[in-house]
């Protein structure tokens, strides 16, 4: 017998006949089956590696933007502020583990980013592009996922916390959170040195802090920034909604939050002091 695919000379005509109610191409009963192509849009290409990864090892990891049109993207935002160019975030699957660069786009399209991965395990890939067009969406993701080779035991979030110390730099969330799926919070956030002094906030990657959060289990992704007052390209939008944070003073931090979804949220927020870069991790609960 031949294929169904086959008998159906054209996917449109069978299309047509479907939605006219008939009962299929060929004269049988059962139902044709069509092979829809994807809805062109931009893909990532050539990435890699994927696998083999080894941990503690620079690995120069590698690909490609397509457009809808298939061309590789070469044109991406600039200027000012955090939201320009391309941002790589990867996270391991149990959020034990991120790293976040923006690696240049090299003429031809390319992105290349040398990344040394601390820790074996399954990575999420969140690929964050702002690619200069004009309209009202502003940047974009694509998702891939790499292996880092060697042992991986998922390891379960920590518990909520209000102060997280990291290389000496005390991190202190003011009084409990109380967030709620797509309503607008701020979380306020106090920043000291290990000598005790507040931190005094020099730009990276365009912002003063910026913060990542990973839903846990989904790894739905969303990331806001902190600027100085005034400041533009800072806010974040989602459906239609802006939040962004803001810091005047040294050592106090404004983060806007508005998530997606309820449920555990891992809050990694990463920013310059004493020359290095900090990443603070909170668990965060949304109702
Ligand atoms: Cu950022």
């Amino acid at each position: 017998m031949r294929p169904r695919r086959v008998a159906c000379s054209a996917a449109l005509a069978c299309l047509l006949l479907l939605a006219a109610g008939l009962a299929g191409c060929g004269g049988s009963a059962s139902p044709p089956s069509i092979t829809v192509g994807a809805a062109r849009t931009y893909r990532l290409a050539g990435l890699g590696p994927t696998a083999g990864i080894r941990p503690g090892v620079p690995t120069r990891i590698s690909f490609t933007i397509l457009r809808p049109d298939g061309e590789p993207l070469t044109a991406y935002r600039r200027g000012g502020g955090p939201h320009t160019g391309i941002h790589l975030v990867y996270v391991r699957r149990d959020l034990g583990v991120i790293v976040h660069r923006h690696p240049p786009v090299l003429a031809d399209g390319r992105v290349v980013d040398t990344v040394t991965f601390p820790a074996p395990g399954p990575y999420r890939l969140v690929v964050d592009a702002y690619p200069q067009t004009s309209g009202p969406q502003r940047n974009f993701q694509l998702f891939a996922s790499l292996r880092v080779a060697g042992a991986y035991a998922p390891k379960p979030l920590p518990s909520t916390s209000v102060a997280e110390v990291v290389d000496g730099y005390r991190f202190t969330l003011r009084g409990r959170p109380r967030l709620r799926a797509i309503e607008p919070a701020f979380l306020h956030v106090a920043v000291t040195a290990p000598d005790g002094e507040p931190v005094r906030f020099t730009p990276w990657y365009g912002a003063l802090a910026h913060a990542i959060f990973f839903r846990a289990g989904t790894l739905d992704y969303v990331h806001t920034h902190v600027c100085a007052p005034g400041a533009s390209g800072c806010a974040s939008v989602l459906g239609g909604a802006r939040v962004s944070g803001s810091s005047a003073t040294p050592g106090k931090l404004t983060v806007g939050v508005l998530l997606p979804a309820g449920g555990t949220w891992r809050l990694f927020l990463q920013l310059r002091a004493g020359g290095r870069i900090l990443t603070a991790p909170f668990t965060l609960h949304v109702s």
